[in-house]
């Protein structure tokens, strides 16, 4: 990193910001994303930046959700594809998920260069919105999908994700796996599960787990989905934030 020691104290969290920088520079975040990235930041912050028994748990139930899923897809936007690329498009290979760009702030020119971004760093065939296939109940751009993507999935991995079209999805009977430092926002409320992690330290974590739910079988995966409780992964995870706020 530029001009910060590897001794400093918040070395981590300030490489992070380098990289959302830089994918603003590279024209793949937008600059909103420096916002909710900063958001991001004091949630973790909160949270101890640790990935605390909730977020263990939520990743075993999403993995357990990608093995299962007949037409998963991993929804990529600026900050997912500026923080974990790599990580994505490992996912995107365990799973046999095709990765599929989707934005909230609209550019057609950040979509090709997130598309991009992800071939660089080995993804191969990357969706994009093709302008005219869209979903039911939601305004934003990210109404504007893939046909063969978001449109037909039955489960999609979106982190951090914009409340709207969580909401949308789940009434579209689409299972919603995402990951928010926040767990009081809609989208932490209304998916399927969310990891409440930050996406840096969640994303290594679900592959590890794909890797070790590969080899139990399907029933195992269905037990791990009858037994998670979204609502209680998020209790744990404010409780944590609440006593932090007491400390
Ligand atoms: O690339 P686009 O146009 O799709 O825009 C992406 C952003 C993230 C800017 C857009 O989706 C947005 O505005 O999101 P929100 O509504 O600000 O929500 C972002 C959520 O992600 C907030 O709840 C943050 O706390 C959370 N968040 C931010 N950084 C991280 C994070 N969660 C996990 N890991 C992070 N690194």
């Amino acid at each position: 990193m530029s001009d910060v020691p590897e001794s400093h104290p918040r070395y981590e969290s300030l490489r992070l910001r380098e990289r959302i920088i830089a994918g603003v520079e590279a024209g793949v975040t937008s600059p909103h994303g420096l916002i909710a990235h900063g958001r991001g930041e004091a949630y973790d912050y909160l949270l101890g930046e640790v990935s605390g028994a909730w977020a263990d748990r939520a990743v075993e139930a999403t993995a357990a959700y990608l093995l299962r899923a007949q037409r998963p897809v991993l929804s990529v936007n600026g900050n997912a594809a500026a923080l974990v690329p790599d990580e994505l498009v490992r996912l995107s290979a365990a799973t046999g998920a095709p990765l599929e760009v989707n934005i909230f702030h609209t550019s057609s020119d950040r979509e090709a260069a997130i598309a991009r971004h992800l071939r660089a760093h080995g993804a191969g065939d990357v969706l994009l919105p093709d302008g005219v296939a869209a979903l039911e109940g939601i305004e934003s751009n990210r109404r504007f999908v893939h046909p063969r993507g978001i449109l037909r999935a039955d489960v999609i991995f979106v982190p951090l994700e914009d409340g709207d079209r969580c909401q949308a999805l789940r009434r579209l009977g689409r299972e919603v796996l995402t990951v928010d430092l926040n767990p009081l926002s809609r989208t932490a409320r209304a998916a399927t599960v969310t990891i409440v992690d930050n996406v840096i330290r969640a994303l290594p974590a679900l592959l590890e787990q794909i890797r070790q739910l590969q080899q139990q079988p399907p029933s195992h995966w269905q037990r791990i989905i009858e037994a998670f409780d979204n609502n209680s992964v998020l209790a744990q995870a404010e409780n944590r934030i609440r006593s932090a706020e007491e400390a």
